[in-house]
């Protein structure tokens, strides 16, 4: 159970998500025989249950493939439930795109900044994704002011060791920003709080 302090902390900050729905989060890989999609959405929402509980002005989303990038501010679960029934996995992976369309919904207030991407294959391009990371990790001026954590779902291994690099090796950056878990890990965590709490200490 998250405690009173932990919550308290927490408090300080928006959260924002960012789902993947490019065309390879349809692929049937996961335990059950269910898609990618559909394990995402079940965690995905029952982490923006806990999280909207933290969040006073709402949660911001971000759904992204192809060049259809959407962002939403201020939204509860039911808003998030509506846009997965809106969107089907098609399309590349725009991440370099999300990411700056997340941390735009990031700006918009004082508080601290808490950005978790649901993502499953290579971004279309890796640089300048990393190239977002760089730049947002060196106008910051506390390590805690803003965390992106990418939970990575599905089994591409050439995602999940781009994912790593973020985490572990991204060269010229102020701060360690990134935190890379697969979804399986992630639900490991007694709570989302504490999920989020390792992601910010990481
Ligand atoms: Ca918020
Ligand atoms: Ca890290």
């Amino acid at each position: 159970m998250a405690t009173e302090q932990q919550i308290a902390t927490l408090s300080e900050y928006d959260f924002i998500v960012a789902i993947d729905a490019s065309g390879s989060m349809g692929t049937e890989d996961i335990k059950g025989g269910r898609s990618r999609w559909a394990f995402m959405q079940e965690t995905a929402e029952s982490f923006c249950r806990d999280l909207a509980k933290i969040d006073a002005d709402g949660l911001g989303l971000v759904v992204f493939s192809g060049t259809n990038v959407e962002s939403f501010d201020g939204v509860d679960v039911a808003k998030i439930s509506e846009v997965f029934k809106q969107r089907s996995p098609r399309g590349s992976t725009p991440l370099a795109e999300a990411l700056t369309a997340a941390l735009k919904l990031a700006g918009k207030s004082d508080k601290k900044d808490f950005i978790i991407v649901f993502t499953d294959g290579v971004p279309d391009d890796k640089d300048a994704a990393a190239k977002v990371i760089r730049d947002a990790s060196n106008k910051q001026e506390t390590d805690d002011s803003l965390t992106i954590l990418f939970v990575q779902v599905g089994y591409d291994a050439e995602a999940g060791r781009y994912l790593k690099m973020l985490d572990d090796d991204l060269k010229g950056c102020k701060f360690d920003i990134v935190d890379a878990k697969t979804i399986e890990e992630a639900e490991k965590f007694a709570s989302t709080v504490d999920l989020v709490i390792d992601a910010i200490n990481d």
